[in-house]
């Protein structure tokens, strides 16, 4: 495959390392053409791409639906802010508040974005419905959480390279340890909390899968506090665990249910809120939003990025091929002194090898799997997270597994 590019991947790591901001220690592989579940370096280098972005690229790397849909609409109307209509917001609150059985959408572009959107809604709703006496609202984070970089969503984070050196931090919120329901239950007793936001699967802890009973039981326990559940899918939605929202697994309706990555399919930063009128219509006109919010463009590409998704089943194929990944992961585990455990739901998976968080096998062995054609990277050192997109043929999963088990192993030779 002919690269456009003049430049070497070595000259365009020098540049980034030159001119951008070093807020990143990314694998030494310089990707310029993405297409499905392929993508290929400045040298025509081909890869698996295991990470899809962070699960941001569940439909595949440039899906033609989406890429059609962006392109038209680029042609038309990108922006008009919401100062004044568009004929493309209200088909997309439609079609997405119909898809997921809310009431309501607020539009936003980055998933942090969203959160924090989320996180406004729940204090509007705590002194406006609520009645919690005015500016002392809480709400409860969970250790291990990762909900975006902001500095309001960092200061409920346990993580130190999300958080050291970026105090004073924002009140109000209360950290409890992740799946533990007996500190939930403690925590809900003060009549100030208003809101739970959790992942259903820590996505960036390693793949943190919580007990079968967690998110039932603590969605019961919010209720029954008047506890707004809030659901961060931003990574788990979007069909990626094997339903539609991660939740779904657990048969509750979050209050509310916060979305971005694969809602564009990774053509452009689409968020959104998902809510009903009692919580969403706490803000009134001119209290919260966006330049970019609601766009056209990321209107018509989410539309389609949903459709693709429906339309191609992806929901029940990341359930049916994530099943399959993680047995052949079980069988390595069991084969492997330096594979502990496997780990996920659907697509969204994850094999922890038994070396310290500081250790530089996961991330040698990564290296080595990009030599081999597969990317992944690791998450908190010891953790490998492997999350192709949704659109993966059975073979081709079988044939990742092979490359990853004959690279595991090689390690072990
Ligand atoms: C980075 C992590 C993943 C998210 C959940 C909100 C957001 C994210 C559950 C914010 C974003 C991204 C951010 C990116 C790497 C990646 C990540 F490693 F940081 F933690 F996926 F696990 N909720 N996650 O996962 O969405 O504002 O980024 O659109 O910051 O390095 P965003």
């Amino acid at each position: 495959m002919l690269m456009t590019n003049t430049y070497s991947s070595e000259e365009l790591m020098a540049l980034e390392d030159k001119y951008g901001a070093h807020n990143y220690h990314p694998l030494p592989v310089v990707l310029a053409k993405g297409e499905g579940v392929f993508v290929w370096d400045v040298e025509g280098k081909r890869y698996y791409d295991f990470l899809s972005a962070y699960s941001a690229i569940n439909q595949g790397h440039c899906h033609p639906r989406i890429i059609d849909a962006m392109i038209n609409q680029a042609r038309t109307l990108t922006l008009t802010s919401r100062a004044f209509y568009n004929n493309m917001l209200g088909r997309f609150e439609k079609h997405i508040t119909d898809l997921f059985g809310y009431d309501k959408v607020l539009a936003m572009n980055s998933g942090v974005e969203a959160v924090e959107t989320a996180l406004k809604l729940c204090r509007k709703w705590a002194y406006k419905v609520k009645n919690i006496p005015y500016n002392e609202a809480k709400i409860i984070f969970v250790t291990g959480n990762f909900h975006g970089r902001t500095m309001a969503v960092i200061s409920g984070s346990t993580d130190p390279d999300s958080t050291s050196h970026y105090g004073p931090y924002m009140p109000g919120w209360e950290i409890i340890p992740y799946n533990d329901l007996d500190a939930l239950k403690e925590a809900v007793k003060d009549p100030k909390v208003a809101g739970f936001l959790v992942e259903p699967i820590q996505g960036e802890a390693g793949v943190f899968v919580p007990d079968d009973n967690y998110l039932p039981e603590a969605f019961k326990i919010c209720k029954e506090a008047n506890v707004l559940f809030i659901a961060d899918e931003v990574q788990t939605g979007i069909a990626r665990t094997g339903k539609m929202l991660c939740t779904d697994h657990a048969g509750i309706r979050p209050d509310i249910v916060i979305l971005g990555k694969a809602l564009s399919g990774g053509a452009m930063p689409v968020s959104a809120v998902l809510a009903d009128d009692e919580i969403m219509l706490t803000i009134k006109p001119g209290e919260h939003g966006s330049t970019f919010g609601g766009n056209p463009l990321g209107c018509a590409v989410a539309m389609a990025a949903l459709d693709v998704v429906v339309d191609e089943k992806l929901a029940d194929r990341a359930e049916y091929l994530g099943k399959i990944f993680r047995e052949r992961m079980q069988s390595l585990v069991d084969k492997s002194d330096l594979v502990n455990l496997v780990r996920g739901k659907g697509l969204l998976n994850a094999v922890v090898i038994n070396d310290t968080e500081d250790s530089k096998t996961a991330w040698n062995i990564c290296v080595k799997l990009a030599e081999n054609g597969l990317l992944a990277k690791p998450t908190h050192g010891n953790i490998i997270r492997f999350a192709p997109p949704l659109v993966m043929t059975e073979e081709q999963i079988e044939e990742c597994a092979t490359i990853i088990e004959n690279t595991i192993l090689s390690f072990e030779a």
